[in-house]
C-alpha cells in the first residue's frame, strides 16, 4: 500500500507534557513515526511525499480563527519575549460553562486556553509546520484513493502529530489538525457521496465526532476505552448518536478499560463494520490508533501484534476504498510492526 509520509514531522518535538500536575517526558515522540517508516521500508512498501495542499479541506473542518491562531501561535509567543523560544507555553484558564468563548482575548496564554481542550498538548516551535504537512499527507492519501479507477484503492498517511482529538476550533490530546476529518472531507470534495470514519484508537475521537456531529454525509464510528475512566472523559458515550441532519450518523462503542479482552474488542469491531455496511459508504477513513496494544504505556486494552493483522483483514473484507491515518500508539518500538500488520492484513483480504 502506498504511504504518504510526513517528512516534516520532526519539526514538532516538544520536551515535556503534564500528567497529574507533574512534568513528564512526552509520550508522543518523533521516534513513533520513524519506527513505522522503518518497518514500511523493511517490508517493501512505497513511500511518497505529500502532494496535495490540505488548505481547502482544513478550512472546511476547522474554524478560520483557530487556523489563524495556530498558524501564527509560535510567532506570537516569541513576540512577547525572545526568551520564550526555550519555554513551552501551556494554557492555564479555559472558557468552561458560563464563560465567553466568542471574544478572543489579547493575552497569549488566554488565547491558547480558548483554543485548547487540555494542558496535555504541548505547543512547539514547529508544531504548525509538522501538523500542516501531516494534514497534507492525509489529503494526499485521500486524493490518491479518490483518483483510483481500478483495483484496490487504499493509502496510508503516516504522520504525527495525531489529529482525532482536535475539533473545529481547538487542539487537544497531542492533536492540532484533524487529519482524519481532512481525509474524509477531501474524499467528499472528490465526489464520494458518503464517507465512513472508523476510529480504532484507544481514546474516543472527540474532535472528529464533533466536527461531523450534525452531518449525514460522514458517518463516525468509534471503538474506545469508556470515557468514565479514560481520556478524553467528556465525550464518547454510547448515547451520542448525532444531531439534526446528523442524527443516527454517529456510533460510539465504549469498552471497559482493563476488562476488555481481544474477543470483546473484535465483537465491537463487528458491530462497527455492520453499521458501516448498512450506511453503504463509498469510502472509508480509518483513524488508526495503535494504543490498544497490550504494552501501550498510557492505555488499558490488550491487543497483540497478530490482532492488528486480524483488524486489517476485517477492514479489507468491507471491500471499500480506504484511507488509513495514523493516530495514537505510544509503545514506539512496537508501532512499526503493529501499523504494518494492519496495512498488510487489509491488503491480504
Ligand atoms: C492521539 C492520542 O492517543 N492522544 C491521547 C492523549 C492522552 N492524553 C492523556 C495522557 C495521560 C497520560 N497518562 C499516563 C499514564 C501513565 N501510567
Ligand atoms: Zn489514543
Amino acid at each position: 500500500m502506498i504511504t504518504f509520509f510526513n517528512d516534516r514531522h520532526r519539526a514538532h518535538a516538544p520536551q515535556f507534557e503534564f500528567f497529574r500536575g507533574e512534568r513528564v517526558a512526552c509520550f508522543e515522540t518523533p521516534a513513533r513515526a520513524d519506527h513505522v517508516r522503518a518497518r514500511l521500508i523493511e517490508r517493501g512498501h512505497v513511500l511518497s511525499p505529500a502532494e496535495t495542499d490540505s488548505r481547502v479541506a482544513l478550512a472546511q473542518v476547522h474554524s478560520a480563527r483557530y487556523l489563524e491562531f495556530f498558524e501564527h501561535a509560535w510567532r506570537d509567543w516569541l513576540a512577547l519575549s525572545p526568551g520564550n523560544a526555550s519555554l513551552q507555553p501551556f494554557p492555564s484558564v479555559w472558557p468552561v460553562r458560563s464563560l465567553r468563548s466568542d471574544i478572543e482575548p489579547a493575552d497569549f496564554i488566554a488565547r491558547l486556553g480558548l483554543y485548547s481542550m487540555d494542558n496535555g498538548t504541548p505547543l512547539s516551535a514547529g508544531a504548525w509546520q509538522a501538523a500542516k504537512a501531516g494534514a497534507d499527507a492525509a489529503a494526499s492519501a485521500a486524493t490518491f484513493v479518490a483518483a483510483g479507477t481500478h483495483g484496490r484503492r487504499a493509502a496510508f498517511s503516516c504522520s504525527r502529530p495525531p489529529g482525532h482529538h482536535a475539533g473545529a476550533d481547538f487542539m487537544g490530546g497531542y492533536c492540532f489538525l484533524n487529519n482524519a476529518a481532512v481525509a474524509a472531507q477531501t474524499l467528499r470534495n472528490a465526489g464520494a457521496a458518503r464517507v465512513a470514519i472508523l476510529d480504532v484508537d484507544y481514546h474516543h475521537g472527540n474532535g472528529t465526532q464533533s466536527i461531523f456531529y450534525e452531518r449525514a454525509d460522514v458517518l463516525c464510528v468509534s471503538l474506545h476505552g469508556s470515557p468514565l475512566t479514560e481520556y478524553p472523559f467528556y465525550l464518547g458515550h454510547a448515547d451520542e448518536a448525532g444531531q439534526g441532519a446528523g442524527e443516527g450518523f454517529n456510533l460510539n462503542l465504549p469498552l471497559a478499560a482493563g476488562r476488555t479482552s481481544s474477543g470483546h474488542w473484535f465483537e465491537a469491531l463487528e458491530t462497527a463494520c455492520q453499521r458501516i455496511g448498512s450506511y453503504r459508504a463509498d469510502a472509508l477513513v480509518v483513524a488508526l490508533g495503535l494504543d490498544t496494544f497490550v504494552d501501550d504505556p498510557i492505555s488499558r486494552f490488550a491487543l497483540l501484534a497478530d490482532d492488528f493483522s486480524r483488524l486489517g483483514r476485517r477492514l479489507g473484507a468491507l471491500g471499500l476504498p480506504a484511507v488509513f491515518v495514523l493516530e495514537g500508539g505510544y509503545a514506539a518500538a512496537a508501532l512499526g510492526v503493529n501499523a504494518v500488520n494492519v496495512i498488510e492484513g487489509f491488503e491480504e483480504a
